[in-house]
């Protein structure tokens, strides 16, 4: 069945990863379909939202399909590194989706809060930064891979200053009930996307939880940051008109 790893998911990930998938899949339709209810002008948020939840079901079937991932060593010692030791089934399956709906969900907060395109291109160039140092840091065998991580988490922090200071204020600014849509859903969005390194500290960094167990953490956390925001934000966005955000 493909297996090269000696750490791997076992049937019960592998169906919480088609469940997940399948979710993702209606959560697409339905934003869709909301999408089509509305005049032209007024889809952007529908069609972002939606790109992100496509993206999301391919990559939970290959997931699902125990694809997209490579073995990589787990328990190395530099003081002897030829030692073959084990190797973890590492999904970079999952930083192929980030790159691409990360930037999506950043746009989808930042359009809300007004925010001019500069500023949007570099929050969005600093998660690209972000995205591939954690597979950097995945893929890395030595302790090194810390390293990576900590360039990720600067990159965090910034994206967490952003959005919890200087687009909220901007967000405000624009009205009441387009500060309540950006409070709810950049508020949700900093708490789960802090959760996302502790899990990959766990997972892919210490190799301390079962592939299983990843499957449940990180399979959480993209339900919530993606349809669940998606629904939140879209609902939000119900009496907004788009020419008030500049678009
Ligand atoms: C990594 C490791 C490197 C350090 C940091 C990370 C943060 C990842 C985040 C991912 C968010 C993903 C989302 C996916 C969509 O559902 C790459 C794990 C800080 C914040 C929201």
């Amino acid at each position: 069945n493909g297996r090269t790893s000696d750490i791997n998911i076992t049937t019960h990930g592998s169906d919480w990863y088609w469940a997940v998938c399948a979710l993702m899949i209606v959560a697409t339709m339905v934003f869709i379909g909301l999408g089509f209810r509305k005049p032209r002008t007024h889809r952007i948020f529908h069609y972002i939202t939606a790109s992100i939840t496509m993206v999301a079901a391919i990559a939970y079937f290959s997931m699902a399909s125990n694809l997209g991932f490579t073995p990589i060593q787990v328990q190395y010692r530099r003081s002897d590194p030829k030692v073959s030791g084990v190797f973890r089934e590492i999904f970079y399956v999952r930083y192929i989706d980030w790159v691409i709906t990360t930037p999506l969900l950043l746009l989808d907060l930042l359009l809300t809060a007004g925010m001019p395109w500069p500023s949007i291109l570099f929050v969005i160039l600093v998660d690209e930064v972000m995205i591939v140092t954690g597979l950097a840091g995945a893929l890395v065998v030595s302790s090194y891979k810390w390293g990576y991580f900590a360039f990720g988490c600067a990159a965090l922090a910034y994206i967490v200053y952003q959005l919890g200071w200087e687009s909220r204020k901007h967000a405000n600014h624009l009205g009441t009930d387009i500060g309540r849509v950006f409070l709810m859903c950049g508020s949700l969005t900093t708490f789960l996307w802090i959760l996302y390194p502790i899990a990959w500290g766990i997972c892919e960094g210490g190799n301390l939880i079962a592939p299983d167990s990843e499957a449940a953490f990180y399979g959480v956390l993209d339900v919530l940051a993606k349809p669940v925001f998606g629904a939140l934000l879209l609902f939000g966005h119900r009496n907004i008109d788009p020419s008030r955000l500049g678009l």
